[in-house]
């Protein structure tokens, strides 16, 4: 079996290379859902092997309307890597991507590790800041559709991510995220508009729910670990002409904006 593993990891992590849609991993083995975090894991390994770093972790599926519009409604964990991040105000290449789409998001920056079961009281107090992000997701397999193993398998679909300014939350204390208006613009058009409080019901829940399903993979959340709490509204598909470019924008209340330029 851990060779079976090792193979599919191979194949999710070249088709991420070679931004090349492949078949579901479902329509040929069961997977269960521990496989699934080992095939994401084994394929985590061989980022590591060409020198990419693990900067944190991602949540999925912790909004309605992301549930809705995948067909999966399990919360699910992925990995970042320094070679995912995009930084604010950047041009991103799109050839890198197959069917890439885009989410408006919250993240977090720890300074102190988070692991197991925690309250929202002891994850607000490992959190040193907040920021503003844009997560583009590109599914690996034919026409993004997946099942949550599929997903699983395939590192949640993660291929970048765009961190705005961080806000610091620990000083003064008066910094509340649970319900700050969100707009994603394409060119200056509003294509989603959504409140971080579509994050299960208040963002901080996502990284108590990040904790939990860390420690469930027998990980934890280290100290400097950012993590994605999810998007707030559907995903939308970032679709280019050649020579073309989408300025990709999300303006927060609160928190400010952040932005990419595709081409
Ligand atoms: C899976 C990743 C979901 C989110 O924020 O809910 C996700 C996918 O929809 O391809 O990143
Ligand atoms: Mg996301």
């Amino acid at each position: 079996m851990t060779e079976l593993l090792g193979q599919l990891a191979k194949r999710v992590d070249s088709a991420a290379q070679n931004a090349t849609a492949i078949a579901q991993l479902s329509n040929e083995v069961s997977l269960s859902i521990a496989d699934a975090y080992q095939v994401q894991n084994l394929s985590i390994l061989q980022r590591i092997r060409r020198d990419e770093r693990v900067m944190g972790v991602k949540m999925g599926f912790t909004s309605r309307a992301k549930m809705q519009q995948m067909g999966v409604d399990d919360l699910i964990f992925g990995q970042l890597t320094d070679a995912m991040l995009i930084d604010d105000g950047s041009k991103l290449d799109l050839g890198r991507f197959i069917h890439p789409r885009v989410e408006p998001e919250i993240a977090f920056l720890l300074n102190k590790p988070l692991s197991g079961k925690v309250s929202i009281a002891e994850a607000m107090a490992s959190v040193a800041a907040v920021a503003p992000a844009l997560e583009v997701i590109d599914s690996r397999y034919d026409n993004f559709k997946f099942s949550l193993v599929d997903v699983i398998a395939d590192n949640c679909s993660s291929a970048g991510f765009c961190v705005g300014t961080w806000h610091s939350v620990n000083q003064g204390g008066t910094l509340d995220i649970s319900n700050l208006g969100m707009v994603m613009e394409f060119d200056g058009r509003a294509v989603q508009i959504g409140s971080s409080a579509a994050i299960l019901g208040n963002p901080w829940r996502s990284l108590v729910e990040a904790s939990r399903l860390a420690a469930a993979a027998g990980s934890f959340l280290p100290a400097g670990c950012i993590v994605l709490a999810g998007a707030a509204t559907a995903a939308e598909a970032l679709v280019i002409k050649a020579r073309d470019t989408c300025h990709v924008r999300l303006l927060t209340q609160a928190l400010g904006a952040v932005e990419f330029s595709a081409h």
